[in-house]
C-alpha cells in the first residue's frame, strides 16, 4: 500500500520539475558588463560586451571598450570558455598594431599548440575598442560561451593589468548562437 502512495508523489514532482524548468532563464543573446574607469590601470577597460553568432558558423562578438584609443605596446588577453564546464577552452592574445595568436587553453596560466590558423577568432584593435570575434563550436559544438579579458601594456607592472570581470574569473554565459 505504502508503494502506491510513494509513486504518485514522485510524478507529481517529476510534473512539478518539468513546469518549473522553463523558468530557469536561457542565457541572454548579448550582455554588457560594466566595469569601474581606473585611472591606475595602463589600458583601462569600461565595457565588455558579448553577443551571440547569428547562426551556425558565424561568428559571436566580444566588443571591449578602453577609456583611451590604442596605442602602440597596448596588449589584450581573452579566455573563452566554449562547453560551459567554466574552465577557458580558447586564449587569444595580441598587441595593437601587431600580431594576434590563439591557442587551446591549459587553465589560466598555461596554453597549448597555436591554433591561430584553424580560424577560430579574430582580433581588431581600433579606436577605444578592441573586438574579438570567435566561433564558438571552432574546437567542439557549443551551446553557451563565457570570457574573461585582460588588458595591459608592455613592458607595464602586472598591477596595472586590468581585468574582468576579475583576475581568472568569467563572465557570466551569453547564447553562442541566436535562438532559431
Ligand atoms: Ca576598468
Ligand atoms: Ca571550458
Amino acid at each position: 500500500m505504502r508503494q502506491r502512495l510513494v509513486l504518485p508523489a514522485l510524478a507529481a514532482v517529476a510534473v512539478l520539475v518539468a513546469a518549473a524548468a522553463p523558468a530557469v532563464a536561457a542565457p541572454p543573446t548579448e550582455r554588457t558588463i560594466q566595469d569601474a574607469q581606473e585611472p591606475g590601470k595602463a589600458y583601462d577597460i569600461v565595457t565588455v560586451t558579448m553577443k551571440s553568432a547569428a547562426s551556425a558558423g558565424r561568428k559571436a562578438q566580444i566588443t571591449v571598450t578602453h577609456d583611451r584609443r590604442v596605442r602602440v605596446g597596448d596588449g589584450i588577453d581573452l579566455w573563452i570558455d566554449t562547453d560551459d564546464d567554466r574552465q577557458p577552452d580558447l586564449y587569444l592574445t595580441g598587441y595593437a598594431f601587431s600580431e594576434y595568436a590563439v591557442y587551446k587553453a591549459h587553465g589560466w596560466d598555461g596554453h597549448g599548440r597555436d591554433i591561430s590558423d584553424l580560424g577560430c577568432a579574430t582580433l581588431t584593435m581600433r579606436g577605444p575598442k578592441s573586438i574579438v570575434r570567435v566561433d564558438p563550436s571552432c574546437l567542439a559544438p557549443s551551446t553557451r560561451f563565457a570570457v574573461s579579458v585582460r588588458s595591459f601594456v608592455q613592458d607595464s607592472p602586472p598591477a596595472s593589468a586590468d581585468n574582468v570581470p576579475g583576475f581568472q574569473r568569467l563572465s557570466k554565459k551569453v547564447l553562442s548562437y541566436l535562438p532559431t
